[in-house]
């Protein structure tokens, strides 16, 4: 027979475990099945030179695009992008030199990306890839450029990539749901489970559309009004700081 003053003591210490237990279960964290990432702006800042070369072509047309307008051009296509500046421009255009103008643009983004490489990642993301892998995350790219393979390449990425959505696998871009539907489809996961990794209020709506977790990348204000919640860097960020800021949501 336990005595009185024993008993106590073990009452104490199974009630600390049990509280423990459902402070575990309460608090616990929410691991994602799965993550879908943009590229320009959010695994290398390559939306920087998508901003000065719409602003170089702005110029030839007398229209001087600001970090502010540009803003609405994140995650928007090519034919997006255009007609939204032509819009701000107050220019009418046929689609033949429209095209033109896209091309010239995509050649001077082309050339701006040139150089890229390894070093280019945002600093951090290796890490993060790396810690999904060997938890076994799945994860694809479900970016809106038709550049993003060869960007991919470059930053040295591509092979860590088993499932790729760009701006050539789909008829409708970002705010449009299609890409991330179309990345979450070929992984096979369950879209309310998959978190999107995202720098535009663009690519922000497409994915909060197609039901998936969201995360702002960057330090725009508006991110945090749309996104689940916001990282600015990938500098220190792990699976379990995702997990526990999913537990909210
Ligand atoms: P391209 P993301 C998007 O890439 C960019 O954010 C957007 O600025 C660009 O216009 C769009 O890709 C199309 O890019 O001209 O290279 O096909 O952010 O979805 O990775
Ligand atoms: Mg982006």
């Amino acid at each position: 027979m336990k005595k009185l003053g024993e008993l106590s003591v073990y009452n104490t210490i199974s009630s600390y475990i049990y509280l423990n237990i459902l402070f575990e279960l309460t608090v616990m964290k929410r691991n994602p099945v799965a993550c879908i990432f943009d590229l320009d702006g959010v695994l290398t800042d390559t939306a920087h030179y998508h901003f000065t070369s719409w602003r170089r072509l702005g110029r030839e047309l007398d229209y001087e695009l600001t970090e502010e307008k540009n803003k609405l051009l994140k995650g928007v296509s090519r034919e997006g992008s255009l007609a939204l500046i032509l819009e701000w421009a107050g220019i009418e255009m046929e689609m033949e030199e429209r095209k033109m103008l896209m091309d010239r643009k995509n050649e001077w983004y082309l050339e701006e990306i040139e150089k890229l490489s390894e070093s280019d990642r945002f600093p951090g993301v290796t890490e993060f890839l790396d810690e999904l892998d060997r938890e076994g995350v799945k994860y694809s790219l479900g970016s809106g450029s038709k550049n993003a393979r060869n960007i991919l390449n470059k930053i040295g990425l591509a092979h860590r990539f088993k499932w790729v959505v760009d701006g050539n696998d789909i008829k409708k871009g970002k705010p449009n749901p299609e890409l991330f539907i179309k990345a979450a489809d070929m992984m096979e996961v369950s879209r309310s489970e998959t978190v999107v990794f995202e720098d535009s209020t663009a690519g922000l709506a497409a994915a909060l559309k197609g039901g998936f977790l969201t995360v702002g990348f960057g330090d725009d204000p508006e991110l945090s009004e749309l996104a689940h919640f916001t990282i600015k860097s990938w500098k220190g960020f792990s699976l379990d700081d995702l997990s526990e800021a999913l537990s909210a949501v």
